[in-house]
């Protein structure tokens, strides 16, 4: 380590004296200006972990998703594009609460030794930023943390999330048989726009999808697929679009926005027949909505786009005739009790619940042959694991239907973006699956009607009392709240109820859903006040 070097860059990002920091589900997530010192910190890390991985691409992402525009993060992306392994989660948090210069060089040093680190391997960091007004700021001190590990270093400038995911996935599989695409915007776009135009062929054009962009990155890099798409089956208008005007960001728009409200975005007016979606500020969650005839609002979430994906994949695989791959869904205790129900006793597929936070569900998912994962709030993807992809190819499709189901289910593979939950690519995803059946958004939404739920922010005095159990969904502390949990939950018929903390921000979400939604939200309040 070349401590002067190091020392020299650091004493140029002190850390705020008063700020602890914690890696949490989602990296770093705080307000922007006080994230200087932590987003220089992360390059360094960057560095060591890719020098840990033989030099294999390691990604910086700087963003808040759908947080405050005043919010910014910043998250370290693993070689084939996936969320950082958590044990170097620790690393991170300790790194960025080192009071001085020394300290860092001396966790750096630690590092190094814990990890065998053979600092002679040349690092590699991939980095981008989303559209915030502290991200230029942030990013300048990101370089910084690169050059003082003399990284070789790729600025891919303002991009979603997924996309530099995907762009990580695809340098560390160049020139292999696993190659993922060309790591470019181009590449990017190509791919997934090509496997979409390859699976709608020939089947009715849609009418015009309009897409909240939350008035983040999701605007420009959509208006680029759509480019590159440049068919009638990819016809959409984007509202929210203006990531130019300061205070925007995220502001009565967007996914979260959507989801958590129950209503539709600013600047969308929803018509009976027309369908609608929006992205959160980094384009890696998804939902759909629509207005019925008598103009009531629906909300398609993640658990309606899992059930969707899952039942199209079923039927394929069955038509393929490759009868031992088997389909499987992981949810988180948020997902509706009627998508769980719809699962098991409609479609009759295994279903898991995982721990909130996409990683988690990407873990669960990789134990399936298919695995698809949602988050209600519209986060999630689909997952082929390496035994999946062999029975496929050892299929031998006898009649013509066999042949292009087999055809579809490797053009869906394509399609998804298998490194993290993906706006875009979901989107496409969804498209195709509606394209091919024909479907409106009210068809698509018939197959199970969701029970009405809450969900409630509580802020309190100290969230790191609340502990949990069982996927999150049992409080092991404090004492006896959980009994007065259930003792609630009897009350009401279909209810259920739970109390996590956050693990983004300092608070306690409270859940509930019941068959009414009196019951429910009498639910939700009741145990909001028992945790208050
Ligand atoms: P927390 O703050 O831990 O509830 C939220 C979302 C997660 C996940 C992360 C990361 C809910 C209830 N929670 O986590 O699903 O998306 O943010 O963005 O939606
Ligand atoms: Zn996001």
């Amino acid at each position: 380590l070349n401590v002067e070097q190091i020392s020299k860059y650091s004493d140029k990002h002190p850390k705020p004296s008063s700020t602890t920091f914690t890696y949490g589900t989602a990296g770093f997530r705080t307000i922007g200006e006080t994230l200087e010192s932590t987003v220089f910190r992360c390059g360094m890390l960057a560095a060591l972990r890719s020098q840990s991985k033989q030099g294999k691409v390691i990604g910086v992402m700087v963003t808040a998703s759908h947080n405050r525009e005043e919010d910014n993060g910043v998250k370290l992306v693993d070689p084939m594009g996936e969320m950082l392994q958590q044990s170097w989660e620790g690393y991170c948090t300790t790194m960025a609460n080192a009071a001085t210069s020394e300290e860092v060089v001396e966790v750096l040093a630690h590092i190094v030794q814990e990890e065998r680190i053979d600092l002679t391997i040349k690092p590699r960091v991939a980095y981008a930023r989303d559209t915030r007004p502290s991200g230029p700021l942030l990013q300048a001190a990101l370089e910084d943390g690169l050059s003082a590990l003399d990284v070789d270093a790729s600025n891919y400038g303002v991009v979603t999330t997924p996309q530099l995911h995907y762009f990580v996935r695809c340098m560390n599989t160049e020139n292999s048989s696993a190659a993922y695409g060309e790591p470019t915007e181009a590449g990017y776009n190509a791919k997934y726009g090509q496997a979409f135009l390859r699976l709608v062929s020939g089947k009715q054009t849609p009418t015009k999808l309009y897409i909240d962009a939350a008035n983040g990155v999701g605007a420009p890099q959509v208006l680029k697929l759509a480019d590159a798409i440049n068919s009638p089956y990819f016809n959409i208008e984007v509202r929210n679009s203006d990531t130019q005007t300061l205070g925007k960001l995220n502001v009565d728009c967007g996914a979260d926005h959507v989801k958590s409200n129950q209503r539709p975005p600013a600047g969308v007016t929803l018509v009976p027949g027309s369908r609608y979606c929006s992205f959160d500020g980094d384009a890696d969650r998804i939902l759909y909505y629509y207005a019925d005839e008598h103009g009531t609002f629906h909300l398609l979430d993640g658990d309606k786009i899992s059930t969707l994906v899952a039942t199209y994949l079923r039927d394929l695989v069955s038509t393929a005739g490759v009868d031992d791959l088997q389909v499987g869904v992981v949810q988180t205790a948020y997902a509706n009790g009627n998508s769980t129900s719809y699962i098991k006793d409609t479609l009759k597929l295994p279903t898991v619940f995982a721990k909130t936070g996409v990683k988690h569900l990407h873990h669960e998912a990789e134990k399936m042959n298919i695995g698809v994962y949602f988050e209600a709030n519209g986060h999630g993807t689909v997952l082929f694991n390496p035994s999946a992809v062999a029975k496929l190819r050892a299929v031998e499709p006898a009649t013509p239907a066999q042949v292009d189901a087999v055809e579809r289910l490797w053009a869906l593979r394509d399609l998804i973006n298998e490194s993290v939950g993906d706006a875009m690519s979901d989107m496409l995803l969804v498209e195709t699956i509606l394209i091919c059946k024909g479907w409106t958004l009210p068809q698509w939404d018939e197959a199970y009607t969701d029970l009405p739920s809450r969900l409630l922010k509580v802020v309190v005095n100290d969230s790191t009392i609340f502990k949990t159990t069982n996927a999150e969904q049992t409080l092991m502390s404090p004492p006896l709240l959980q009994d007065v949990v259930d003792s609630l939950v009897t009350k009401f018929p279909r209810g259920r109820a739970f109390v996590r903390p956050s693990g983004t921000e300092d608070a306690v979400r409270v859940y509930a859903e019941a068959a009414t939604r009196r019951d429910c939200d009498q639910l939700a309040y009741s145990v909001a006040g028992a945790v208050f």
